[in-house]
C-alpha cells in the first residue's frame, strides 16, 4: 500500500466515523423529540427537558425560564431546576418586553456569561441569570417567538462545550421549544381563563379516565363539588366586580389546598368540581373540610372591605357496584352538596 493510499483509507475512516456519528445524533434526537413531544403535561415536560439536556451534556445543574402564567409576559425560573443551589425566596423573574429577551429572541446561538456580557450591554436583567450562574444560556423559541430560557452549568467531566455539542444542544433548544408552545396552547385550551381553573370539558374527560384507571388498579377514587354560598348576594350588593373577585380567590384557595395530582376545574358559574384520584371517601372529606375551612378563614377584599365567603361541599366516591357512568358519581356528590345547602351551608356533606 502506497503511502497516498493510506492517507486515502485514513481520511475515508474519519469521514465513516463522523458519519456515524452524525447518525446516532439524529437518532438520539428523534428520541428525544418523541420524549418531548409524548407528553402537555407543563410538570412533566420541563423534567424531561431538563434531564435530556443533563444527559446528552452530562451536567450537574440544569434550569429553565418559562412564562410565569397563561396570560403573564415574565419569565421566571421554574421550580422545577436541578442541582443549582439557589434561594427559594427570590423569584427570579425576567421581563418578557426587556431588552434582554428582545436580544435573545432575534440570535439563535448558545451563550456562556461572557459572551452574553459582551455581545450584549444593555438592562439590568443580566443581573438575574448572574445570580443562577449558568455555563451556558439557551433560549427556546416557538413559532418565533421566545418561549423560554434553558440555563446550564457545571459539567460532570469539568470540560468548556464545544462547538458541535452546542449545535447539538440547539438542537434540543428547537424540539423543547415547539414541545413548550404546544403544552401552552393545550393549557391555554383546557384552562378557564377567569379562575385559572380546568375547565368544564377537561373535568368530564379527566373523571372518565381517573374511573378507567380506578376500575382498572384497584384504587378508591373521589369526587368534591363546591359551591359558595349566597354568591349572588354579592353581586347583587357589591357588583359583579365583586363577584368575580370572589370567585377568583375561592378558586385559588382550592387549587393550594388540593394536591398536584387532583383535577380542579370550573364546572360552571360558581360551581367547582375536584377529581381526586387514589383517594378514599375518607381522606375526601378531610380534604373537603380543609377546603371549606380555608375559604371561611380567608378575608376577601373588595375596595378595602373585608368580605367573609363560605362555601358548601358535596363529596362521593367511585363504587364500581353502583357506578356504570361518570355521571353517576357527579350525581352523588351533586345532592350531598344539596344537602349541605339545606343543612345551612358552609358544611361538607356524603353520600355513599
Ligand atoms: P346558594 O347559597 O344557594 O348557592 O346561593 P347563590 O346565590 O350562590 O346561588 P344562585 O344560583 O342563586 O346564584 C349564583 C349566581 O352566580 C348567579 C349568577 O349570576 C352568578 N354567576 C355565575 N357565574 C358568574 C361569574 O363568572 N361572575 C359573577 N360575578 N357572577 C357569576
Ligand atoms: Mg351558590
Ligand atoms: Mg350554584
Amino acid at each position: 500500500m502506497t503511502q497516498e493510499d493510506q492517507t486515502w483509507e485514513i481520511q475515508t475512516f474519519q469521514e465513516l466515523e463522523q458519519y456515524e456519528r452524525k447518525i446516532f445524533d439524529l437518532k438520539q434526537l428523534i428520541e428525544i423529540s418523541k420524549g418531548l413531544n409524548s407528553t402537555l403535561e407543563y410538570n412533566v415536560l420541563i423534567d424531561s427537558i431538563l434531564l435530556t439536556c443533563m444527559g446528552h451534556m452530562q451536567l450537574i445543574k440544569a434550569g429553565i425560564f418559562l412564562l410565569k402564567g397563561l396570560d403573564d409576559n415574565c419569565f421566571v425560573l421554574h421550580r422545577n431546576y436541578k442541582g443549582f443551589e439557589l434561594s427559594h425566596s427570590v423569584e427570579y423573574a425576567i421581563a418578557g418586553d426587556s431588552p434582554l429577551i428582545r436580544y435573545l429572541e432575534t440570535h439563535t446561538f448558545c451563550f456562556t456569561m461572557p459572551e452574553l456580557r459582551k455581545e450584549f450591554s444593555g438592562g439590568s436583567e443580566l443581573a438575574i441569570l448572574d445570580a443562577v450562574d449558568p455555563l451556558l444560556v439557551v433560549p427556546l423559541k416557538g413559532k418565533g417567538r421566545m418561549n423560554g430560557i434553558i440555563v446550564l452549568g457545571e459539567r460532570i467531566n469539568q470540560l468548556p462545550f464545544n462547538e458541535s455539542e452546542k449545535e447539538y444542544l440547539l438542537n434540543i433548544a428547537s424540539l423543547a421549544g415547539i414541545a413548550i408552545q404546544n403544552a401552552y396552547l393545550y393549557e391555554l385550551a383546557t384552562t378557564d381563563m377567569m379562575t385559572k381553573l380546568k375547565i368544564h370539558h377537561f373535568f368530564q374527560t379527566a373523571l372518565i379516565e381517573e374511573k378507567e384507571r380506578a376500575l382498572k388498579n384497584r384504587l378508591p377514587l373521589s369526587l368534591m363539588m363546591i359551591d359558595i354560598d349566597h354568591f349572588k348576594n354579592f353581586n347583587d350588593t357589591y357588583g359583579h366586580q365583586c363577584g368575580d373577585i370572589v370567585l377568583k380567590n375561592v378558586a385559588a384557595i382550592i387549587k393550594d389546598t388540593c394536591r398536584q395530582i387532583d383535577v380542579v376545574a370550573r364546572y360552571g358559574g360558581e360551581e367547582m368540581s375536584v377529581v381526586m384520584p387514589r383517594t378514599t371517601m375518607e381522606d375526601a372529606l378531610i380534604a373537603a373540610e380543609r377546603v371549606r375551612r380555608n375559604i371561611e378563614i380567608a378575608r376577601v377584599k373588595n375596595r378595602g372591605i373585608d368580605l367573609s365567603v363560605t362555601v358548601s361541599v358535596g363529596v362521593s366516591q367511585f363504587d364500581p357496584e353502583k357506578d356504570k357512568e361518570t355521571r353517576d358519581i357527579i350525581e352523588r356528590a351533586d345532592r350531598a352538596l344539596y344537602l349541605s345547602k339545606q343543612n345551612g351551608r358552609n358544611r361538607v356533606s356524603f353520600l355513599e
